[in-house]
């Protein structure tokens, strides 16, 4: 198994992280951004939004982050960090959908400022931030993951850019539930994490 990987993305330390929870064997091909081989006429023809991740599993190609959280937990985890039953499934997505969406509009474009030195709007992505924590921060409150009551590629798909919050001057202190959380997913016995994470 092959995964296009870049060590500072946030979208790759996802799939990187259930990788090693499953003790699932892979090769890491970092790809060249500097040089755009992301954007070249053969990695487009894997994926042809010129992103990564991207997971070659014998003849299946597959991109997208969460997609790709999809696959490995539904071939390689027995279900045990997804589900087959369809209420359960619906519930993931809703996280799935919350990191996509929400998430990768807030902490990662606050993060993009200050550790690629983008030109975004910072302000704007702080206060978008600062929702997402609340709203985290609150469903946290009586529960240690985000959903079925045990670890699962929900807590996976948004847990990268919450913990990479202070790269992007975001100061998660105040939100003890989500701190909490934190720590649940760096107990993980095969937790990896990156550079410039909470601890
Ligand atoms: N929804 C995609 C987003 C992937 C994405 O935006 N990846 C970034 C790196 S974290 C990327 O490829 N950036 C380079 C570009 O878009 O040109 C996912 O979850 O994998």
């Amino acid at each position: 198994m092959k995964l296009y990987d870049r060590i500072p993305s946030g979208n790759c330390h996802k799939v990187r992280l259930l990788l090693n929870l499953l003790n699932v064997e892979y090769e890491s091909i970092i790809v060249d951004a500097m040089n755009k081989q992301h954007k070249s006429e053969e990695y487009l023809k894997m994926n042809p939004r010129g992103q990564f991740p991207v997971l070659l599993d014998g003849v299946n190609t597959i991109y997208d982050s969460h997609a790709i959280l999809v696959y490995l937990a539904a071939k390689y985890a027995n279900q045990s960090w997804y589900s087959q039953d369809p209420y359960e499934m619906g519930l993931i997505q809703e996280w799935l959908s919350f990191s996509s969406n929400e998430i990768a509009n807030s902490l990662n474009i606050a993060r993009l400022k200050y550790k690629f030195n983008a030109d975004v709007d910072w302000d704007l992505a702080q206060k978008k931030s600062i929702l997402v924590l609340k709203l985290v921060d609150q469903h946290l409150k009586t529960r240690d993951w985000l959903e079925l009551d045990r670890p699962t590629i929900a807590d996976l798909a948004c847990y990268p850019y919450i913990a990479l919050a202070s790269e992007g001057k975001i100061d998660i202190q105040p939100f003890l539930n989500v701190y909490r959380w934190i720590q649940n997913v760096q107990n993980l016995p095969g937790y990896i994490g990156m550079d410039g994470m909470i601890q």
